[in-house]
């Protein structure tokens, strides 16, 4: 199939990595601004970035609904406060036909090399369908993309089933078997719960135990939903009083550390209630500051871990002899498939490895120090490229499409920017970079991620925090509502040669 000769690679004015909610959302407001030369490139065969990816049982937002979604498209047909994943691709995929993206999406377009071309002051970007090239490149290929599952040594030799939480093997049925789940995160939390009562035994390997708060989900009733459908201001009040209470409420966790006391509390309580046996309650009490991980929310794992046919074993898994695993406690415990729910590429993003500057130097090289970027967008050395959910633009407890949406506001100032002064390309200053950085770091000792002696995807290897936000969002919305001219760099367009 196909032609021998090669044709010139086409050109496009943006190319997009990835149609999560990052690369959908950006695809709206560039169409709303009346951009239509861009596409969105997807390594997979859909839209819905994590929320294509992550089917396992239970899989859910701990972020409400109204909140989890964009502001220029409601959905009063949320069923519950927090949605699960099938509502959430199901909305995505939505977005993507209301807002007329489908001409615009590249399936099966994984992006293998992306080089800034400074002669052109374009990028070339090789795709594994078909090689791009764009005046403007945005990655969002989203942080929580690319699986971990741990080198365990032996790993190879287990005769079983092993697969990770985001890539969930369906095919398989886990009735009747022994299956260990590794990991205590906000996935594995979720997992446990679902796949209990089909397991003949469930044995949980918990590294560190996590802080568990009450959930407080329930469906959204027919009253409120056509409500929301006939009076749509009443869904946005919904959604600013959800927003609101979260931002005080962790706005005031950052700022003033002593009130995660009071919240320590409400969790101890919490497993108290749930955990009746004091030996399971003891090795699941977390020894560290609360916030310094995710804070999980769950009212069915305790009561899951309760149940008779489940062992927490409170070490990490560290061998695999066989079907055995060993922990590191040294117990050992006999299972017929492995469940990986052990987190994501954070700080060390796999597609940082395929994106090169003008000189050759990829952006992870650029960041073997750390992820750093200009407002968490923009990154020196790398013209005309932008970053969604870049480094410290992360959150733990409030919505990512704020976020976002936050993101795409500079992004769309950046490309008027760059139209009304008829320029080429725009570069963050080194100057500006570092300066936003500084100040970044220096509000981060004030947090808990400064103190909280844990480890976590938070923080890089040198302990530094690269991926949240350190403040609130609407400080962060301030910072991105438009671009500073004075912190970038600006390429004159290239006269045409004759
Ligand atoms: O991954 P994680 P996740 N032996 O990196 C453990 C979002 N999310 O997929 O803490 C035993 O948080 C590791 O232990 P430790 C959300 O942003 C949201 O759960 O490092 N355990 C940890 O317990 C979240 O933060 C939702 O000691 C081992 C776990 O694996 C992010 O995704 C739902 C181990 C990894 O936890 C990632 O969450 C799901 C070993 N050898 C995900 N190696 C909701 O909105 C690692 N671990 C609800």
């Amino acid at each position: 199939m196909g032609s021998t000769a090669t044709p010139a690679a086409p050109h496009v004015r943006i190319a997009i990595i990835g149609s999560g909610f990052g690369g959908i959302g950006l695809g709206v407001r560039l169409r709303q601004a009346g951009q239509t030369d861009f596409v969105i490139l997807e390594r997979a065969g859909d839209v819905g970035g994590t929320w294509r990816d992550n089917t396992y049982p239970g899989c859910a937002c701990d972020v409400p609904s109204h909140l989890y979604s964009f502001s220029f498209a409601p959905n009063p047909h949320w069923p519950r406060s927090f949605s699960g994943q099938p509502h959430i691709r199901a909305y995505l995929e939505d977005v993507t036909d209301r807002f007329g993206l489908r001409p615009h999406i590249r399936t099966g377009h994984e992006v293998v090399e992306a080089r800034w071309d400074p002669a052109q002051l374009r990028w070339t970007v090789r795709t594994t369908a078909t090689t791009y090239t764009c005046d403007i490149l945005v990655s969002a290929a989203g942080a929580l993309a690319d699986p971990v599952i741990p080198d365990i040594p032996g790993l190879d030799g287990f005769p079983g089933q092993v697969f990770h939480s985001s890539r969930w093997n369906h095919d398989h049925d886990l009735a009747g078997e022994r299956v260990a789940v590794i990991g205590t995160g906000a996935s594995a939390i979720q997992i446990i719960p679902a796949v209990q009562p089909l397991v003949q035994r469930l044995v949980v390997f918990q590294r560190t135990p996590a802080w568990v708060m009450p959930r407080a989900d329930r469906p959204i009733t027919r009253l409120e939903q056509w409500l929301f459908r006939t009076i749509p201001a009443t869904q946005k009040l919904a959604r600013a009083g959800v927003y609101l209470t979260r931002e005080s409420m962790v706005g005031a966790f950052v700022r003033y550390p002593a009130l995660l006391q009071a919240a320590t509390v409400v969790a101890r309580a919490h497993l108290r209630r749930a955990v009746r046996d004091p030996e399971l309650r003891a090795k699941l009490t977390p020894d560290y500051v609360m916030g310094c991980k995710r804070i999980l929310l769950s009212n069915d794992y305790y009561p899951a871990l309760s149940r008779p046919n489940v062992d927490v074993v409170a070490s990490g898994l560290q061998e695999v002899r066989g079907s055995t695993l060993v922990a590191a406690d040294g117990t050992t415990h006999d299972v017929d498939t492995v469940v990986f729910a052990t987190g994501f590429h954070v700080t060390d993003m796999p597609i940082a490895n395929r994106i090169y500057d003008g000189a050759g130097r990829s952006l992870a090289d650029h960041w073997r120090d750390g992820m750093s970027a200009l407002r968490g967008t923009t990154v020196t050395g790398f013209p005309n490229f932008f970053l969604i959910v870049g480094p410290n633009t992360g959150l733990g407890h409030s919505s990512m499409i704020y976020m976002i949406e936050s993101q795409l506001n500079y992004i769309l100032s950046a490309l008027r920017h760059l139209d009304s002064t008829g320029s080429a390309a725009l570069e963050p200053r080194r100057s500006a970079q570092d300066a936003w950085n500084a100040r970044l770091q220096q509000r981060m000792r004030r947090t808990v991620w400064a103190r909280g002696g844990c480890a976590s995807w938070y923080l890089d290897a040198r302990g530094c925090n690269t991926t949240l936000w350190p403040g609130s969002t609407l400080s962060f919305r301030a910072a991105t509502r438009r671009i500073d001219p004075a912190e970038y760099h600006l390429f004159p367009a290239r006269t045409p040669t004759a």
